[in-house]
C-alpha cells in the first residue's frame, strides 16, 4: 500500500510552469519585486479582497515583519495552541509572550480570558485563525479598542476564508498569510502581510528589502524576506486552480464528516455559519474512554496501515523548553488548550486524496472498538 500523508502539495501542471520559466529565463529578472512579483502581488489582493498585500519568502519571516512593521514590544497575549512559529516570532522580536487559553469549539484564542491577562506592558494581541476557522474577530477588536492594543492575526492557515462575503484578512491591523508548501494556497515556501493603508504597505516593503527606500536610503532596520521570481511566477500559476482545489478539499470534508458522525468519542469541528471555509486540515478529538483507544494509539494503529495523520498542534508550544518557564505557560493556566492538545489527530486531506481511501481511513477508525 502506498502511503498517505497528512498533506500532499497541489501543483500545477509543468508544462505552464516551464512557459513562465522561460520568460523568466529571457528577462534574467530573478528577484527584487520584478514583473511577476508586481503581477503576482496585484492578482492576490484582487483574488482575496483585500486592499494592500506584500509578498515575502516565507510566513515567519511575514509574522517577524509585522511585529516590527508595528513596532511591537513588552508583552503580547497569543494562544499556545498553533505551530511553533507563532510565538518564535514574539520571541525573534524580544517580546514577551502571554499565553491565554483557547475555547473549546475551535481552538481558538478565547476572547473572553484575553482581559485578565493584559497588563501595563501588553503592546498587541497576535491571534491564530486555527485550522482557518475564524477567531472572534468582533470581540477581539472591542477588547483591542478599549485597552490600546494592536492585533495581528496569524491567519497561515486562513487563505480565502471569508465572513459574510467579506476576507477575514481585514480584521485587525494587519494579518499574515503562508503559502508553504503543506498550505491550501502554496508558492513552495512564502507567504504575505495583509493590511490596509498604502503607507503601511510601504513601510512593510521597506523592511523586507533590508529598509532600503530607492537606492540609497535606508529608512529602517529591514531584513531580506522578498519573494523571489520563480515563487511568484508559480503562485500566479497556482491562484488559477486554488478555487478548483478547495472545492476537492470540501468534499473531502465532507464524506469525512457523513461517515465519522455516528463514531462514539470521536469529535469534528463544525463549521460556523456566514464562513466560506477552506478546509485546510480535518482534525478529529478523541476521547479515549469513549473511543476505546487513545489519540496516540490511534496514530499507531493508522501508521501501522500507512497512513500518516499528525497530531497537530501537539505539544502545545507553551510546553517548548523555551517557553516553558513562563508563568503563563502553566497548564492551569490552558486547562482547555492542554485537554485538546492530548486528544487532537489530523487526519489527511488534500485535493488528490483518493475518495476510497478517505472510506479506507474511516473503515479503519471505525473498526476501533468492534
Ligand atoms: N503560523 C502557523 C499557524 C503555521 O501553521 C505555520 C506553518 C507558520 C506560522 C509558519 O509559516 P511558514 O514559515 O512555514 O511559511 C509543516 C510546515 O512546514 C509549516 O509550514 C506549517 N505551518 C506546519 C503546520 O506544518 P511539518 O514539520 O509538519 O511538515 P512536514 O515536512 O512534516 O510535512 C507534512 C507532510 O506533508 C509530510 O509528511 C509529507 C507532506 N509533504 C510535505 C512537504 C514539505 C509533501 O508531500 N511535500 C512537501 O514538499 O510542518
Amino acid at each position: 500500500m502506498k502511503p498517505i500523508f497528512v498533506t500532499q502539495p497541489f501543483l500545477p501542471p509543468l508544462e505552464e510552469f516551464t512557459e513562465l520559466l522561460k520568460q523568466i529565463w529571457d528577462n534574467k529578472i530573478l528577484t527584487n519585486s520584478g514583473p511577476f512579483h508586481k503581477e503576482f502581488e496585484q492578482a492576490l489582493a484582487d483574488f482575496l479582497g483585500v486592499r494592500y498585500i506584500s509578498l515575502f519568502s516565507n510566513g515567519t519571516l511575514a509574522l517577524i515583519t509585522a511585529l516590527q512593521t508595528l513596532k511591537i514590544t513588552g508583552e503580547v497575549i497569543t494562544t499556545p495552541f498553533s505551530f511553533v512559529a507563532t510565538t518564535h516570532a514574539l520571541w525573534w522580536n524580544g517580546i514577551k509572550p502571554v499565553f491565554v487559553d483557547v475555547e473549546a469549539d475551535f481552538c481558538n484564542l478565547d476572547a473572553d480570558k484575553i482581559e485578565a491577562a493584559i497588563t501595563p506592558q501588553t503592546t498587541a494581541i497576535m491571534p491564530v485563525h486555527v485550522y482557518g476557522n475564524p477567531c472572534q474577530v468582533d470581540k477581539i477588536q472591542k477588547i483591542a479598542d478599549a485597552y490600546g492594543l494592536k492585533v495581528i492575526y496569524d491567519a497561515c492557515h486562513a487563505f480565502g476564508v471569508q465572513i459574510n462575503g467579506n476576507s477575514l484578512l481585514n480584521f485587525g491591523d494587519l494579518s499574515v498569510l503562508s503559502f508553504h508548501a503543506t498550505k491550501v494556497f502554496n508558492t513552495i515556501e512564502g507567504g504575505a502581510i495583509i493590511c490596509h493603508d498604502e503607507k503601511t504597505k510601504t513601510r512593510i516593503d521597506f523592511l523586507k528589502n533590508f529598509g532600503y527606500d530607492g537606492e540609497l536610503r535606508v529608512v529602517a532596520p529591514g531584513i531580506n524576506a522578498k519573494m523571489n521570481e520563480v515563487q511568484s511566477a508559480f503562485g500566479l500559476l497556482q491562484l488559477k486552480y486554488v478555487e478548483h482545489a478547495i472545492e476537492k478539499r470540501k468534499i473531502i470534508c465532507e464524506l469525512y464528516k457523513e461517515l465519522l458522525c455516528d463514531v462514539k468519542g470521536l469529535t469534528y469541528q463544525n463549521q460556523l455559519s456566514g464562513v466560506k471555509h477552506n478546509y485546510p486540515y480535518f482534525p478529529v478529538f478523541i476521547d479515549e474512554k469513549t473511543f476505546g483507544m487513545s489519540r496516540d494509539e490511534l496514530n499507531e494503529l493508522m501508521k501501522s496501515h500507512q497512513f500518516f495523520g499528525r497530531r497537530y498542534f501537539y505539544p502545545l508550544i507553551s510546553q517548548f523548553p523555551t517557553y516553558k518557564g513562563l508563568a503563563s505557560s502553566n497548564p492551569a493556566n490552558l486547562p482547555v488548550a492542554e485537554l485538546k492538545t492530548k486528544q487532537v489527530f489530523c487526519l489527511p486531506i488534500y485535493p488528490d486524496l483518493e475518495l476510497s481511501d478517505v472510506r479506507r481511513i474511516c473503515e479503519l477508525i471505525k473498526s476501533v472498538g468492534k
